[in-house]
């Protein structure tokens, strides 16, 4: 049966992308960059705000005058020392300096709200090698990259949340080499999200950059999964001239390996029976295995875990077996008082620690974005498993074909970059946008390229409800077409926060929902100020500890009446910087939906939500 949902869905995406789907495909992926001999760009850089963009176009979309362009590559003050005409009005050498990776917003009360053009430099030394290859990764950079080498430009890229690669072989020099980005944080009607989210700005280059070496034919791309079939299957794209009819090979540990050829385009696929006695990875057991994959001289390591995950009639199965997602959804945010979006590996698992062994969930959804590859990989190797998203959220232009490519290029990215990862089992294809048929279109035209591109996962949605009065009680349901291209049903659900519901009432709301599928509470939540308590004779205060908690309480008793519930992810772990959130009491710049504050003081609704998840 399993076998078959995967080849209709192959079907049904073949028939419904647009042709230019099939070529999503980024020149360079370096997925497993982690793993290579790479130099850290990270430390300290220096900026220069451009608020203007005047070091990329002058007036009129000209190009900028010289004395503009940040990313010359230049001695200012050198030039200066000599007098004569010319004159600057940047000098990148003597710039502030600022911590890379992290968002500008945490660096200088002067960026805390900008929104705008920055270019950072840093120079490091280099020193090229016949036969050798060198790019750059960058894993985030929200939201627009331009990138420059020595003064000569070598790359983009758009989408901030997703890894990108340029290839700087020929630009590099020996010694010491400039390298300049521009970064743009500004979003517009076109870009992904839009420019209204309910999340900070954070601007910047927000993960590490590396400089990445590599033979002159490496592998680009090496990918293995267990299939609901019980085999294993993945491949191997090498890059580079000696990338055709080579032969390469994987081998999971000790216990198996594989040999196949590639073809013409350096691509070659492995096909091979589960070995006896392999563990199959799970919340509770999260086995992963040293896969080593290598060709053409060339090899890359990485750590894998094998399960399967699958939807049966309502239940969603895990190994087969029944699942409960016992989860909370996450904000790429460290705790502290000014989080900087910087997820070092400690910042990360602070964050899972308390999902996994404060709340005793086994489920996290990475909202609203793709979170960092270090996030992934912790949830790989701690047993969480992931919900991940891109950020076509709310609004979005649907009727655009250049927006729809956004979308499924950066979905293409953030899949590429995370299909080893077995803690991954949902990808979802939007969040809490209006039912409209170019929005169902967009949304369907992201499910098939999902399922085309990895046919291992599940496809869900966050979706909207419906209420409408009803004797007996208010009725929430789902009456979204999108469904038919989902395998899990997922809704958001704030009835007894936003609107006029009283506690009490939430409990008694009823659920329309198909019988014969799984569905997951993607969101529910209600805003609290830790520490600001109820004095018990004033009744019920919303940002009340009490209220929260009883909140989840009439919630979670509305949960335990929809017998095809799998799964929730209440709104939120932590509080979060958002720029909607402007009470000048209790939020001055935060949604206060965490169960934990921002600096991780447990609220009441904690332990309601840990006791819940106890009993499950
Ligand atoms: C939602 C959104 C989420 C918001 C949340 C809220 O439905 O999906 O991004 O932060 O509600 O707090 O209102």
């Amino acid at each position: 049966m399993n076998k078959l949902i995967t080849l209709l869905c192959f079907l049904v995406a073949a028939v419904s992308l647009p042709a230019w789907a099939q070529d999503l495909r980024p020149a360079f992926l370096l997925t497993g960059a982690l793993q290579r001999d790479s130099q850290d760009l990270s430390g300290q850089w220096t900026y220069s705000k451009d608020l203007y963009r005047t070091g990329l176009t002058d007036i009129n979309g000209w190009v900028a005058k010289s004395r503009m362009q940040r990313y010359r590559d230049i001695d200012v003050a050198a030039v200066e020392a000599k007098g004569g005409a010319d004159f600057f009005e940047f000098d990148m050498d003597r710039g502030a300096q600022i911590a890379v990776p992290g968002a500008w917003n945490a660096a200088t009360p002067e960026l805390r709200y900008y929104d705008g053009l920055v270019w950072f430099q840093r120079k490091f030394s280099a020193a090229p090698e016949a036969g050798k290859r060198r790019f750059l990764r960058f894993e985030a950079v929200n939201y627009r990259a331009y990138v420059y080498l020595n003064g000569k430009e070598v790359g983009r890229h758009e989408g901030g949340f997703t890894p990108f690669v340029v290839e700087i072989t020929d630009a590099l020099r020996a010694g010491e080499n400039r390298l300049t980005v521009g970064v743009d944080s500004t979003h517009d009607a076109q870009s992904i999200p839009t420019t209204i989210t309910d999340w900070d700005l954070y601007g910047g280059i927000t993960r590490p950059v590396r400089l990445v070496t590599t033979p002159a034919t490496f592998i680009d791309d090496a990918t293995l999964a267990l299939r609901p079939d019980g085999r294993i299957a993945g491949e191997v794209r090498l890059q580079g001239p000696g990338a055709a009819n080579q032969e390469v090979t994987v081998a999971i540990g000790t216990l198996a390996s594989a040999r196949a050829v590639t073809d013409a385009n350096g691509r070659a696929v492995f096909d091979l029976a589960a070995p006896r006695g392999m563990q199959r990875w799970s919340p509770e057991q999260p086995t992963l295995y040293d896969v080593r994959f290598a060709g053409a001289g060339d090899t890359l390591g990485d750590r894998i875990g094998f399960r399967t995950i699958a939807v049966k009639g309502s239940q969603i199965l895990l190994n087969g077996k029944p699942l409960f997602l016992r989860g909370i959804s996450l904000h790429e945010e460290e705790f502290g008082p000014n989080p900087a979006r910087n997820m070092t590996e400690s910042a990360s698992r602070a964050l899972l620690h308390e999902i996994k062994h404060g709340l005793g969930a086994n489920y996290v959804r990475l909202s609203h974005y793709p979170h960092s590859e270090t996030t992934v990989r912790l949830a790989d190797e701690m047993g969480l498993l992931v919900w991940s998203e891109i950020p076509v959220y709310w609004t979005v232009d649907w009727d655009n074909p250049a927006v729809l490519r956004k979308a499924l290029a950066m979905q293409a990215e953030t899949i590429y970059r995370d299909r080893n990862r077995a803690a991954v089992v949902l990808w979802s294809v939007g969040n809490e946008t209006p039912v409209s048929p170019s929005r169902t279109r967009f949304h369907g035209a992201m499910a098939d390229n999902v399922r085309q591109l990895d046919p291992t996962r599940l496809v869900s949605a966050a979706l909207l409800v419906e209420r409408r009065s009803a004797p007996g009680g208010d009725v929430l349901a789902i009456q979204d077409p999108l469904v038919d291209k989902l395998d899990v049903l997922a809704v958001n659900t704030y009835a007894g926060w936003y609107g006029s519901d009283s506690l009490e009432a939430i409990a008694a709301l009823r659920w329309e929902v198909p019988g014969d599928r799984p569905l997951i509470l993607s969101e529910f939540g209600a805003d609290a100020l830790a520490g600001y308590r109820s004095n018990g004779s004033d009744g019920m205060k919303k940002f009340t500890e009490e209220y929260q908690a009883a909140y989840y309480r009439q919630t979670l008793a509305m949960a335990e009446r929809i017998p095809t519930l799998r799964g929730m992810s209440p709104w939120i772990l932590k509080d979060f910087r958002s720029p909607r959130r402007e009470h000048p009491v209790f939020q001055n710049g935060w949604n206060r939906k965490g169960l934990l504050s921002e600096t991780g003081v447990r609220k009441q609704a904690f332990e309601v939500l840990r006791t819940y998840y106890r009993a499950k």
